[in-house]
């Protein structure tokens, strides 16, 4: 079996040691990171959804996935720089999963692929309300507020959050970018925010703006 396709299945069984042994391997033989990431480690976190709604899988196996998947992140981070897009910036990125949800592991590869590019990342964590997001915006002067929300019912406290800091009289443009897997092109416009469908996504547009 292919090191790659047994990534995929120690992280859907919570074999966090062999993830990190498996990660290592492929870097070593040459591997691309990106694509261990999105052809592998991605997918498995996909494999432990559908497990969970199928109840053939319950939460603790799926936390003991999480560990494992972020074991494996933190190996695969140093590789994971674009260099290609770096760029000199001084731009502060405020970043956090909103209020009612506590999803990390989307919000933390956003934050590696901007970190990687040379943004100032700010990780504020998660069940992050307004008044933490506003809060940090004028602590670290920041121009870009980035959400994430993988509940359904976390979208109406993202559209709350969104709306409370567009209302708020910054000294400077703030560009708000959601994401997620709930949220669409459509309702971040409809809330007032830029959609960035994953971090290479997100990586792209904020460069642009
Ligand atoms: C891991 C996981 C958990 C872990 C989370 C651990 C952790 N530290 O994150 C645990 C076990 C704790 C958990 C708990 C729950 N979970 Co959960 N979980 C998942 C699971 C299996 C994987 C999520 C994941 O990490 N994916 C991998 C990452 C890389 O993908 P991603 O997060 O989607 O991120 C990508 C994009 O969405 C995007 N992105 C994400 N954020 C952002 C932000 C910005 C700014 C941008 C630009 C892009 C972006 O970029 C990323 C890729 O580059 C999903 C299933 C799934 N397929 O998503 C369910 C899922 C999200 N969970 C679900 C549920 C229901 C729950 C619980 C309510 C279960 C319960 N009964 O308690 C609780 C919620 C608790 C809470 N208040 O938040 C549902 C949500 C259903 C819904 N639509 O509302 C899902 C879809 C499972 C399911 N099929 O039912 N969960």
């Amino acid at each position: 079996m292919l090191p790659t396709k047994k990534i995929f299945q120690k992280i859907i069984e919570g074999d966090e040691v062999c993830t990190v042994e498996l990660c290592r391997e492929c870097l070593l033989n040459g591997y691309d990171p990106m694509e261990i990431l999105e052809k592998s480690m991605i997918p498995a976190m996909d494999k432990c959804g559908v497990l969970l709604t199928n109840r053939k899988s319950f939460i603790p196996q799926v936390l003991m996935s999480t560990r494992a998947m972020q074991a494996g992140i933190d190996v695969l981070k140093p590789y994971l720089s674009q260099q290609e897009k770096k760029m000199v910036t001084s731009e502060t990125v405020v970043i956090g999963t909103v209020k009612g949800d506590i999803h990390t592991i989307g919000k933390t590869l956003v934050s590696i692929m901007l970190e990687s590019v040379g943004f100032t990342v700010i990780d504020l964590g998660t069940n992050i309300s307004e008044k933490e997001f506003i809060d940090a915006v004028e602590k670290y002067e920041a121009r870009f507020v980035m959400m994430s929300a993988m509940l359904t019912t976390a979208m109406m406290s993202m559209r709350k959050i969104v709306k409370e800091i567009n209302h708020q009289a910054f000294a400077w443009d703030v560009t708000i970018i959601v994401g997620g897997a709930p949220i669409t092109q459509a309702f971040a416009k409809e809330i007032g925010a830029v959609y960035a469908d994953n971090a290479i996504d997100c990586m792209d547009k904020i460069l642009k703006i």
